[in-house]
């Protein structure tokens, strides 16, 4: 954390607890990293202002049902007044859904996320790139605030970090997370139970899904990308849901010869939603952007709108190019 954050989030604990009605949105197709940032601050504001609003915007993931306060997510009223917004882990407006309106209608917005792409919507923005999870500055945002850290806290910061960090394998692993996690058990919180309901929950149709998808694996450039399609057909086919993709990618990204792993789900006959790793040496989020889409170096994302085979093409030739 450098100065200017540390800056920013003591503005920001000032905004809140001049604030009145206070909202927190999560996005769409949230990640264990949104929802488990979302929780501990909402879980930390309900300690210091007895209230805190968080705004639904997508439905919750199963594997994330486990958290503490995952009630607290629900649909609000958008004619509520609305002083203050808080955004986490959204690198742009449009991420939030319908929760964009709300964050259009508030007074203030507190943004807060580690997405090197975030566009620096909020009054207040703490953007970390640096940090491995949203959660992270999550952590030292609520130390700041002055409010303990409790098991249920604790409980939804490691989840976020945890899902961010591939279970710490991930290159955005630093001591620091290393450290905050080492905090957190020391706090009391259950990481066997956390690391069953994240790593060793899969759904029978998202096994079967699993197995489907990757016997359709096409790989390029000696088998140096890897790419995969989710057909709406296919999820039918396995009585599986788009989230049951979950861990596909990490899969196609672990072959030893892969260099970027690709994904391409169909949300609609021409939305596709494309997630892309690597291993090493290639910027995946230099890939997205193209698509106005963004993200991490190792890990990006974009949407496309063209039929899938046409937008399978249309990625390929980027992610080819870069090889070059
Ligand atoms: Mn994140």
């Amino acid at each position: 954390m450098n100065n200017s954050i540390n800056q920013s989030i003591k503005e920001a604990i000032e905004l809140i607890k001049d604030s009145d009605n206070i909202y927190i949105v999560s996005h769409v197709q949230p990640d264990g990293d949104n929802i488990g940032s979302t929780l501990a601050l909402g879980l930390a504001i309900k300690k210091l202002k007895g209230k805190v609003n968080i705004v639904k915007v997508d439905d919750i993931p199963s594997y994330l049902m486990f958290l503490p306060g995952v009630d607290m997510i629900k649909e609000q009223d958008i004619t509520a007044p609305i002083d203050l917004l808080i955004s986490l882990d959204s690198s742009d407006l449009d991420r939030l859904g319908i929760g964009k309106e709300f964050a259009l209608k508030a007074k203030k917005i507190i943004n807060i996320d580690h997405h090197i792409t975030n566009e620096n919507f909020g009054h207040i923005n703490i953007v970390s790139p640096t940090s491995a999870a949203t959660a992270e500055i999550v952590y030292d945002f609520i130390r700041e605030l002055g409010i303990s850290i409790d098991k249920d806290i604790a409980t939804c910061i490691y989840t976020g970090i945890s899902t961010d960090t591939g279970s710490f394998v991930y290159s955005n692993t630093s001591s620091r997370t290393h450290l905050i996690a080492a905090e957190l058990l020391k706090i009391g919180i259950d990481a066997e139970l956390i690391n069953i309901n994240l790593y060793q929950s899969k759904s029978m149709p998202s096994a079967k899904l699993f197995i489907n998808s990757l016997s359709h694996l096409e790989t390029y450039l000696d088998d140096k990308v890897g790419l995969v399609s989710i057909t709406r057909e296919m999820l039918m086919e396995n009585n599986a849901k788009m989230e049951d993709t979950e861990g596909i990618i990490s899969f196609i990204r672990g072959i030893d010869t892969i260099e970027v792993a690709c994904i391409l789900k169909e949300m609609d006959e021409e939305e596709i939603k494309v997630s892309l790793r690597s291993k090493k040496h290639i910027d995946v989020s230099k890939i997205c952007r193209k698509f106005n889409g963004g993200g991490h170096i190792r890990a990006a994302g974009c949407t496309i709108y063209e039929e899938i085979s046409k937008a399978k093409q249309l990625i390929l030739d980027e992610i080819i190019s870069t090889f070059r």
